[in-house]
């Protein structure tokens, strides 16, 4: 596995919002004697459900730019967040398979940077990496402490689809970040409509907060009516919704949902056998010590 080495592409929410998650990254991923190295001088994306809406040119010439980053260190991306997936992976292949944009694009980067899209790197999500390259059998053999909770898998909307971009996992019926949540030795609890958006992409969150948190309502409530213990996802966007929107919604309500979000590599690391400190547990807004210790850790 100590061959796996990749660009790593923070994006702008792990770094800015959730260092704990970034923490978590880092420890897991070492961990496991992957690789993972910082793409200096990298830029956001830009957000797919966002900046995309206002130019798509300028989307396209800023995610190839990033790009460029990973193919000057000779490594594939990955990435933490699908929103960041979302743009890098669908830039690359645009790219990769129109000439007329690589041109135009070409031409941009020349002018602004001295620099010149390839198509010589992958993007991968993180889970991606951890699904397909390590894969679940690997994984499962270096679970120490496996914890059976019941755990709401929320996949996000950017890992899964486009379809036509995401050749390594279905986008209908998704199972992989169940399998990767269950080499843990929790158990992913089915829940009604768990492939519904959290309620914050696409802009929505910051131009109608009221909307988004409609939706959220609805995801925690099915998931609260599944009964389980926590909530598990691999996208910045959607913790700050899940985790950020459960206070938001006991600010406005006084509906007090109180169910702890982990990211997946704050699950996988503490099973691995890291600290609550090396996944920055302890920063989590929702806190995850009650539960914690319920399984005794
Ligand atoms: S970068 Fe700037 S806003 Fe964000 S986190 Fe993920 S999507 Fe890409
Ligand atoms: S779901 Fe719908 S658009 Fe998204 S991926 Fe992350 S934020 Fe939550
Ligand atoms: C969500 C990204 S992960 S965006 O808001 O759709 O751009």
């Amino acid at each position: 596995m100590s061959d796996l080495r990749y660009a790593l592409y923070l994006g702008c929410m792990i770094p800015n919002r959730y260092p704990n998650v970034e923490v978590s990254i880092r420890s897991a991923i070492s961990g496991l004697g992957i690789e993972l190295v910082d793409m200096k001088g990298a830029s956001c994306c830009p957000a797919p459900g966002v900046i995309r809406s206002f130019s798509s040119k300028f989307w396209l010439a800023a995610a190839a730019r990033n790009i460029t980053i990973a193919e000057e260190m000779g490594c594939d991306i990955v990435t933490g967040c699908n929103g960041c997936y979302g743009t890098l992976k669908e830039a690359n292949e645009t790219l990769k398979h129109n000439e007329t944009k690589k041109e135009w694009v070409n031409k941009i980067l020349k002018e602004a940077g001295a620099r010149e899209y390839r198509g010589t790197a992958e993007v991968k999500h993180l889970i991606e990496a951890l699904y397909v390259d390590v894969g679940v059998d690997k994984l499962s053999k270096l679970v120490e402490n496996p914890i059976p909770l019941r755990a709401a898998v929320h996949y996000g909307c950017h890992i899964v689809k486009p379809s036509e971009f995401r050749r390594w996992g279905t986008t209908e019926s998704p199972r992989f970040l169940d399998e990767l949540v269950e080499t843990t030795g929790a158990r992913s609890i089915e829940y009604k409509d768990k492939n519904m958006c959290c309620g914050a992409g696409g802009g929505v969150r910051s131009s109608n907060l009221s909307v988004a948190l409609d939706m959220t309502h609805e995801k925690l409530t099915n998931m609260k009516a599944a009964n389980v213990d926590c909530i598990v996802d691999c996208c910045p966007f959607c913790h700050m919704q899940l985790e950020g929107g459960q206070l938001d919604i006991k600010k406005q309500t006084g509906e007090d949902f109180n169910i702890p979000v982990f990211y997946y590599t704050q699950l996988l690391g503490l099973t691995m056998g890291l600290s609550k400190e090396e996944l920055g547990l302890h920063k989590n807004a929702i806190s995850t010590s009650q539960l914690l210790n319920r399984f005794g850790y």
